[in-house]
């Protein structure tokens, strides 16, 4: 490459001031090293900005399809924003990381970081990234490792691995980067663009060079610290919102148990000017919050730590699947109905409203019980494929066609306006209604004939609570 940073640089001391006036003119090439969800998106919105861009992964089928444009991810204004940067030669695919490593100035690593399946965090995509970046570097290169590490992860691991197959230094000879992905599904386009980032440097110079690069792709807020603490902010983002689902989802156990409505309970609470608790539901999915907490304590415990509120709001989250099948359960009963011979229609497979990704989605974990119980499930979901293995219905209407209980498990708005008298006529005497999202308003529900069941929802039984406990002392 005649002008790039490293031909510029010599062998003498980086320049940041030259290699900042090439990020502003735009004058960088940019290389995206894995083209999963968070690689593509950023690929494009790097592209988006005016960057020469090229994305790598060594799937040779999302290659071509996104070299034609295509994408293979749902998010909306994705498709668009691609195409246009294909079509202007902005943006440009390649399985050939050696050479991306060699021609890019910015490389951006974007590949996944798994949970083993004894729950041990699997760094062996990012390390084989590692070592083909390091056997093609040279000097003068900005390296931004956007996946999602354990603590500790880019000083003792990313940079010695870099530094063994390339004999350059992290720091000196290059500038290296933990910058963590922050993108919700459904509208990552848009916080990609505006929201704030945290750029932890290995070093300051790479935290200040690395953070310039990132001025010219969002407008939000840059936060400059070490690679250590950026690593746990990340994770410690996840873990907050799994910790204060969980605690949701208690609260909701709670509710049910002395005969009150957690959403009512949770929207007056909020009232508070100092209290946001979030949503109870059937369980925590995504790619991001099962796993997180546990990326961020493995190493901890390893050391002799012992988390306990993070390990047991993973344990109150993996339990709602089973506390859905229950509700079902409750409602049949009421309805002198057996799980075996009923039919059950489940609406929504995703992990969240409005998106079609069911990775980790606790649909899967109610639908495979309810189908080892003996129930017959049809599923439907508007947006995602996915029925882990039962049969699929086009419409809602006839999802519920024949049912004895519809269990709603997604929060897509279209559930929300469904015609309720319209299902009960569909289905089989005594319907029940299970809503784990609170969607239906269950009054609506009891009058249209359903026998209501929701996560939270306590107003079914308001149990008389045993005066000896108010006076332990008489
Ligand atoms: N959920 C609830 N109750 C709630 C909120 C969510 O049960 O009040 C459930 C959802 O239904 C879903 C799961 O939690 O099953 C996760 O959904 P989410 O919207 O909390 O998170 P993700 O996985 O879509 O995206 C998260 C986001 N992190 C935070 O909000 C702290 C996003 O900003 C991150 O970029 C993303 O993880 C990531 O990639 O790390």
């Amino acid at each position: 490459m005649k002008d790039s940073v490293s031909s510029l640089l010599g062998k003498g001391a980086l320049s940041e001031g030259r290699v900042a006036q090439k990020i502003v003119a735009k004058k960088l090439i940019v290389g995206v090293i894995g083209l999963g969800q968070i690689g593509l998106m950023t690929a494009t919105v790097v592209a988006s900005r005016g960057f020469t861009t090229v994305g790598a992964d060594v799937n040779r089928r999302i290659v071509s399809k996104v070299a034609l444009g295509k994408t293979h991810i749902d998010e909306p204004g994705l498709d668009k924003l691609l195409k246009n940067n294909i079509r202007v030669r902005r943006l440009s695919t390649t399985t050939d990381v050696e050479q991306l490593t060699k021609e890019s100035d910015v490389l951006i690593v974007c590949v996944q970081t798994p949970l083993s399946r004894e729950g041990r965090p699997d760094l062996s995509f990012l390390e084989q990234a590692c070592r083909l970046l390091g056997r093609n570097l040279s000097r003068g290169k900005l390296i931004s490792v956007e996946s999602s590490i354990p603590p500790g992860t880019t000083e003792n691991f990313i940079a010695p691995t870099i530094e063994g197959e390339s004999g350059l230094k992290c720091g000196s000879d290059l500038w290296l980067a933990h910058c963590p992905e922050r993108l919700s599904p459904g509208r990552a386009l848009e916080e990609l663009r505006k929201g704030p980032r945290v750029v932890g440097g290995y070093n300051k110079s790479s935290g200040n060079m690395i953070s310039r690069f990132y001025r010219e792709i969002t407008e939000g807020e840059l936060l400059v610290t070490d690679a250590r603490t950026a690593e746990v902010v990340k994770l410690a983002e996840n873990t907050a919102r799994d910790v204060g689902i969980a605690f949701a989802n208690e609260l909701a156990l709670l509710c049910e148990r002395l005969g009150v409505d957690a959403s009512s309970v949770i929207n007056l609470a909020n009232s508070h000017p100092r209290v946001r608790i979030l949503q109870p539901g059937p369980g925590v999915g995504g790619p991001c919050l099962p796993k997180d907490p546990f990326l961020l304590t493995f190493f901890a415990e390893a050391m002799g730590f012992r988390p306990k509120l993070i390990r047991a709001a993973r344990e109150v989250n993996d339990a709602m699947p089973e506390h859905a099948i229950e509700l079902v359960q409750q409602g049949l009963a009421e309805a002198t109905k057996q799980i075996k011979s009923s039919k059950v229609a489940v609406l929504g497979t995703a992990y969240k409203g409005n998106v079609r990704d069911t990775r980790e989605s606790p649909a899967r974990l109610v639908i495979r019980g309810l189908l080892g119980m003996g129930a017959k499930v049809t599923v439907f979901d508007p947006r995602a494929d996915e029925s882990f293995g039962a049969p699929r219905a086009r419409t809602i209407q006839e999802a519920v066609v024949g049912a004895d209980c519809i269990i709603i498990l997604t929060e897509h708005d279209e559930f929300r306006g469904m015609k309720l008298r319209n299902l009960v006529k569909a289905m089989r005497v005594k319907p029940i209604l299970v809503d784990t999202r609170h969607l239906i308003d269950p009054t609506k529900a009891t009058e249209a004939g359903f026998i209501f069941r929701g996560v939270g929802y306590g107003l079914i039984h308001r149990p008389q609570i045993p005066t000896q406990l108010f006076r332990p002392w008489t």
